[in-house]
């Protein structure tokens, strides 16, 4: 258990930590894309084939988001290097309702593309089915569509399997053998990243019988209904040992809550969060360890893809950005790489 925790935080922290250094433009390691330094001639198109001067619209879950905003960075980041005019947009709730009315709004300003993590994995598809067919180029990051056919290619952190395992290990390590109660807080239930993820983590937990699951709760990836969410589980369930969030927002409301509460040291919390975010409450002992991904690298990528695709290359059969060809699997899908595990130890070297 601990071996794989490190061999995941050994092949992620070397680029992970340059990554953060210089902005976003390094390959995060990851299975499915093809190593730093590395490239296959000739298979994609880089910054050279992709036409100057694109209008791309980045389209987050919601806007106010942390992590949405270290993942618009690295979107700039790229956009400055091929001489893109970007902007994020995006409601302030993160639900598909919201987020079909800016679709609408990439069509009718005329954008050459769009990059978007959908807050719902069904409901937003025939608006980016509509925006394909007058045009736009439409790319997803962070969390994907249910039909894949409403999008050109897709760039994810991690595969959905290793985040789900790795947040149960943490889950595991932090309560210890004594095991007990667990509870998974989530961000939407429409949203195809974290319900992935839990599917997972409900596999991995079998191999963990002194953990149950109680509880499977939804915070929307809104810090106040996140907070009263972990505060709802901790009445309901009095036993509970431990708090799984694998959403930012969540992760954070919960280790807040957590940490000026009687609760502190008796109930864990994990998941997936940022550092700048989560320092505070790993440093007061709230939270032993938690995890993310170089959110940049998911922008960045993101433009990159729909940039190829706007230009007339094909994202899902050869990707280059920033001089490194990645490699999509056969439903248009390029992977960043694993996840990185933070503790007290390493949680003040990461910049997002
Ligand atoms: C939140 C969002 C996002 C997810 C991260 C981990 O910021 O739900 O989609 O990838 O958490």
């Amino acid at each position: 258990m601990r071996s794989n925790r490190l061999q995941l935080l050994t092949l992620a922290v070397v680029a992970a930590v340059s990554l953060a250094a210089c902005g976003g433009s390094s390959n995060g390691g990851g299975s499915a894309a093809v190593p730093p330094g590395s490239s296959n001639a000739g298979s994609g198109s880089g910054a050279g084939s992709i036409k100057p001067g694109l209008k791309i619209a980045v389209l987050p879950k919601a806007v106010n988001i942390p992590y949405f905003d270290a993942a618009y960075a690295g979107a700039k980041k790229a956009c400055d290097e091929i001489k893109a005019a970007c902007e994020q947009i995006g409601p302030t709730q993160a639900t598909g309702a919201a987020q079909v009315q800016f679709i609408n709004t990439v069509i009718q300003k005329r954008y050459d593309a769009l990059v978007i993590s959908a807050a719902d994995a069904n409901s937003v598809a025939p608006a980016l089915k509509k925006a394909q067919s007058t045009g736009v180029a439409v790319v997803t990051y962070d969390a994907d569509v249910a039909d894949t056919s409403a999008r050109t290619a897709m760039v994810k952190p991690t595969t959905p399997d290793q985040i789900g395992k790795a947040q149960v290990e943490w889950i595991a390590t932090a309560i210890g053998s004594q095991g007990g109660e667990i509870a998974i807080l989530s961000a939407a239930a429409t949203a195809e990243n974290q319900n992935a993820w839990i599917g997972f983590m409900k596999e991995d937990l079998k191999s963990h019988p002194e953990l149950k699951l109680v509880d499977t709760v939804y915070g929307d990836d809104d810090a106040a209904k996140s907070a009263e969410k972990a505060s709802a589980l901790l009445q309901s369930h009095p036993s509970l040992k431990g708090i799984i969030s694998p959403t930012t927002v969540g992760v954070a409301a919960a280790a807040k809550y957590i940490s000026g509460s009687q609760y502190k040291g008796k109930v864990q919390v994990t998941g997936l969060g940022l550092p700048s975010e989560m320092k505070a409450y790993v440093k007061d002992g709230t939270v032993k360890s938690f995890g993310l991904w170089d959110p940049g690298m998911l922008g960045y990528l993101g433009v990159y893809a729909a940039a190829t695709k706007a230009s007339g290359g094909n994202p899902a059969t050869g990707l280059t950005a920033g001089g490194k060809s990645y490699t999509a699997d056969k439903d248009g899908t390029v992977v960043v790489g694993p996840p990185q595990e933070f503790t007290a130890d390493n949680v003040d070297q990461f910049a997002f």
